[in-house]
């Protein structure tokens, strides 16, 4: 075979697959979802089952299944929906929701039913809350049915945590020769039903991670791109029932020696030393960014440690 009639039949072959390989990007699915919950106990929550990407929709009849030792449903309202009947049993753990559009469908993102979910179990239990679909179809006389996935949610007897980050340093500078080390704290964060925080973890941004109340990083690189790029830090807290929030918190990160990030060791970074001279740190931080980005050691003073990076690193570019 030569090679012309390889190309040709590898050009064919592209032509003829190239439709296919668009089609996903153009394709919306339509899917059935109910969100999760999180309510206290005793207490009630809202949550929505939603019918995602849909057009000309006429019906929806679907079940809703839970357990009912744990929640029950007190009520289903707010449909799109022309007409909703709903049949809630807390004894069985069922609701099932009967939706019709009279006019000429209902498109896009449509609310079958806003459902407000009432804690009947103890603190810490959970219930899936799963859909199923009777029917779905188009608001034509054909009955067109529409095809459709589901997306489950959970029902939880618990509220998530609230991860709250902080650190002593949000300007930094690359340690090697003059250690640089930042401090972080998880000591802001709570459970606002009051269960313990068993874990907390730190994403640096830098491929690096750790664990703990109170973690330490020191960078080897930052990021430059005509100006730094920040490293963006990450905190998870979990509560003892596995329920996690995240928090995200940038942290700059400069080469040794330039104060005022403009990515060149200069006399500009060494009139910074100067006019922060002798400032500390006051509390959990700095009372100015100029004062956190003089500190270049990270050691909570502004003294002749700092002025020393600044000389020993004169010159130096980040690019
Ligand atoms: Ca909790
Ligand atoms: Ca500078
Ligand atoms: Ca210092």
């Amino acid at each position: 075979m030569n090679k012309r009639l390889v190309v040709v039949q590898v050009v064919a072959l592209f032509l003829a697959l190239a439709p296919l390989l668009v089609l996903p990007s153009h394709a919306t699915s339509t899917v059935v979802s109910i969100a999760d919950t999180f309510m206290v106990t005793g207490g009630t929550a809202s949550t929505h089952i939603m019918i995602h990407n849909v057009s000309y929709l006429g019906v929806a009849d679907i079940t809703l299944t839970f357990d009912p030792s744990v929640v029950h449903i007190v009520s289903l309202t707010a449909s799109d929906f022309d007409l909703l009947l709903p049949v809630i049993n807390n004894t069985a753990g069922t609701a099932r929701l009967g939706g019709m559009d009279y006019g000429d469908g209902l498109y896009g993102n449509v609310t079958v039913a806003e459902v407000t979910v009432k804690a009947v179990g103890d603190h810490g239990e959970l219930s899936g809350l799963n859909l199923s679909i009777n029917e779905l179809k188009e608001a034509g006389p054909e009955e067109i049915a529409i095809p459709a996935t589901v997306d489950n949610g959970t029902a939880f007897i618990n509220l998530p945590p609230v991860a709250i980050a902080a650190t002593v340093h949000r300007y930094n500078n690359i340690g090697s020769m003059y250690p640089c080390s930042v401090l972080f704290s998880a000591s802001a964060s709570y459970d606002p039903d009051g269960d313990a925080i068993t874990n907390y973890a730190w994403d640096f941004g830098d491929g690096h991670s750790g664990e703990g109340l109170h973690v330490e990083h020191g960078y080897s690189s930052s990021r430059w791109t005509g100006t730094y790029e920040p490293f963006e830090v990450s905190l998870t807290a979990e509560d003892e029932w596995g329920l996690i929030d995240t928090v995200f918190m940038p942290v700059h990160v400069f080469i040794a020696g330039d104060a005022n990030g403009d990515g060149v060791v200069d006399i500009f970074d060494g009139v910074i030393v100067g006019l922060e001279w002798d400032t500390h740190c006051t509390g959990y931080g700095w009372s100015t960014d100029r004062s956190d980005q003089a500190d270049l050691n990270n050691d909570c003073v502004i003294d002749i440690f700092d002025g020393v990076i600044v000389g020993a690193n004169w010159d130096h570019l980040a690019g």
